[in-house]
């Protein structure tokens, strides 16, 4: 029976219920996606407000399909950007410039996230601000900061890679840090102060000798630009906040402008992370997105996996005759994609392997139909 239907048939007391830690792409995804499949669904936010936190963001077919099933597509569409070419450039010399055969957008996080928010809130999602989770129970509950206790029949952690969740309740991980880190900004585009140019464009700056610093350049709409500054951890100087014109501009002398405003925001280097974990569910726990699989940003799968796996765990369970049987066939479907993504991921950004363009031999994770969007297709424009 559709779902709708269901849902008509049912009293509130029959409908299963879902307590979600998190409201990043993960459990925003994750609630609306169950929520349209007949769930109750209350959602936790540790942070006092419900906001996006970091600058901009890609998104690949994968992504966006999760976006078209979940009713959430034509908003991000609205204020996001498909830049003609995604170039990369070593010393200012182009390696490889490409147009992709394949839909994808960039936007800023901001903008992906409140257009999710719009539909959570649409199909009637509970999300609590200032609620912070400190402890899961597998046999089905979470205890909140306020030290209440509440009972679901499904609890999710998509509390990010520092998931209390997930450490409360015992699943055990394995965390790798990277060498490299990087600082994001949103700052504005600045087309005329920057002068000639295919401004429009990504492009990936490289500089390697003799001096590890690499620009980021991602135009997210008319007004904004996702610019990202990545150094090693070990040069002090470079992986500073806020970033130092001084380091930047002479290598970079082209993008002043624009360095400029960036050098007067604060910003947060992070250093690149990949966490492993030996299981995603435990009991009645299941763990999506970053709380399950933090990886580096090299392929910009971070949030576009983390949906798809929000999304496939309610499609799981909708199609199972159990809550176990679903979890198990949820992690069977998702864990070998995800996994691969992650080592991909990781490889890439440990060999610093983008700095040889050819970003479209990278694009295997992007293509993959996410479970259940097969009537989503997305246009290429
Ligand atoms: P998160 O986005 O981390 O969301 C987790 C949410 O849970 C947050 O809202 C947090 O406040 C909340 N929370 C945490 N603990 C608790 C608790 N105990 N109780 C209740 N709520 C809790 N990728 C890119 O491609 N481009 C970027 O620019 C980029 N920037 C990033 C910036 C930051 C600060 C982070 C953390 C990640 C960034 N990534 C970026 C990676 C990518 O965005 C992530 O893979 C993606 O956001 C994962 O989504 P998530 O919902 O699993 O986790
Ligand atoms: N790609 C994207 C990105 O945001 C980053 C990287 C690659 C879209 C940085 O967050 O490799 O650092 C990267």
């Amino acid at each position: 029976m559709p779902w709708r239907k269901v849902l008509l048939t049912m009293t509130n007391s029959d409908r299963r219920h879902a307590e979600i830690a998190g409201a990043g792409f993960a459990g925003l995804t994750t609630a609306v996606a169950l929520s349209q499949r007949g769930w109750s669904v209350r959602v936790h936010e540790k942070g006092p407000e419900l906001r996006a936190f970091g600058a901009g963001i890609i998104m690949w077919e994968n992504g966006l399909r999760v976006l078209k099933a979940i009713g959430a597509y034509d908003a991000v569409m609205s204020s996001s950007f498909t830049p003609p070419y995604y170039e990369t450039r070593m010393h200012n010399v182009t390696v490889t410039k490409e147009a992709f055969d394949l839909p994808w957008r960039t936007m800023t996080r901001q903008h992906l996230f409140n257009s999710i928010l719009e539909v959570a809130e649409h199909e009637g999602v509970d999300i609590l601000a200032d609620s912070e989770v400190v402890a899961a129970d597998p046999a089905g509950s979470i205890t909140l900061a306020s030290g209440r206790t509440l009972s679901a029949d499904l609890v999710v952690g998509a509390d990010g890679v520092g998931s209390r969740v997930r450490d409360s309740a015992g699943f055990q991980l394995e965390r790798h840090k990277s060498r490299d880190g990087i600082t994001r900004l949103l700052v504005p585009r600045l087309k005329d102060e920057l002068g000639e140019g295919e401004w429009d464009n990504v492009v990936d700056y490289w500089n390697l000798e003799p001096r590890v610093l690499r620009i980021l350049y991602v135009p997210c709409n008319d007004e904004e630009l996702y610019i990202a500054f990545m150094a090693p951890r070990a040069d002090d100087e470079a992986s500073r906040v806020p970033i130092d014109p001084d380091v930047w501009i002479p290598v970079f002398p082209h993008l002043r402008p624009v360095v400029e405003a960036a050098a007067k925001i604060h910003g947060r280097y992070d250093r690149y992370e990949t966490t492993f974990v030996d299981t995603w569910t435990k009991g009645r726990i299941a763990l999506v997105g970053d709380a399950a699989h933090a990886m580096t940003p090299a392929l910009a799968q971070g949030a576009g996996c983390a949906m798809a796996n929000g999304f496939g765990l309610a499609v799981a369970l909708d199609d199972a005759e159990t809550l176990d049987a679903g979890l198990a066939m949820w992690e069977r479907q998702e864990r070998p994609i995800t996994d691969r993504c992650q080592r991909m991921s990781q490889e890439t950004t440990e060999t610093r392997k983008l700095a040889h363009g050819n970003y479209t031999s990278l694009l295997d994770i992007a293509r993959h139909i996410p479970t259940g969007t097969d009537a989503f297709s997305v246009a290429l424009v």
